[in-house]
């Protein structure tokens, strides 16, 4: 005869349908103790809206995929969870300090080499998100968005009427190094 042993250390025989229902709601507390387990996870996390090989983009942060990302050719999307147009630039570089900047604190892009350009999903609207394959080989790479927002006429005070420079999103914090491997 079958018998079934519980976590607990119960033992059940098979067989009653009391005992089947035994075990149903056994299983219905186990799955439900995995679902409040995976909930629990999220919670040290920055958003829920976290998952695999997606790049989460906001004002001023990008928080990277969940998973470690893999050598070959790779679906990337990028996530926007905030209010403004974001992008998500990859380039191959082995940290932050190791890119041109302008004198505004972006990312000079026309600066970097050629073998260090990987490639870009741009104008990601608010609350959209979007995504397209890459070519990552095994290494550090640099993920940002390189946005400089003009500032409303109305925000720069003593700049009479025109629009000034506004936020920078490289300089304001926008990059996150990664590796592939
Ligand atoms: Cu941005």
């Amino acid at each position: 005869m079958f018998q079934v042993v519980l976590r607990n250390g119960s033992t059940l025989r098979r067989g009653s349908a009391m005992t089947r229902q035994t075990v149903a709601a056994a299983i219905i507390g186990i799955m439900g103790g995995a679902l409040v387990a995976a909930c629990g996870s999220s919670e040290n996390g920055s958003s829920s809206a976290r998952a695999e090989n997606t790049f989460v983009l906001n004002e001023f942060s990008i928080v990277l995929p969940t998973n470690t990302l893999r050598p070959g050719r790779v679906t990337l999307a990028a996530k926007n969870v905030g209010s403004e147009v974001h992008e998500l630039v990859i380039v191959r570089a082995a940290s932050s300090d190791a890119v041109p900047k302008k004198s505004d604190g972006s990312l000079d892009e026309d600066a970097l080499p050629e073998s260090a350009k990987v490639g870009a999903i741009e104008d990601v609207a608010a609350g959209s998100d979007s995504d397209r394959a890459f070519d990552l080989k095994a290494g550090r790479y640099l993920a940002f968005c390189n946005i400089i927002d003009a500032m409303p006429a109305s925000s720069t005070g003593e700049h009479h009427g025109s629009s000034g420079p506004g936020h920078v999103h490289f300089a304001e914090g926008m990059y996150k190094s990664f590796t592939v491997g």
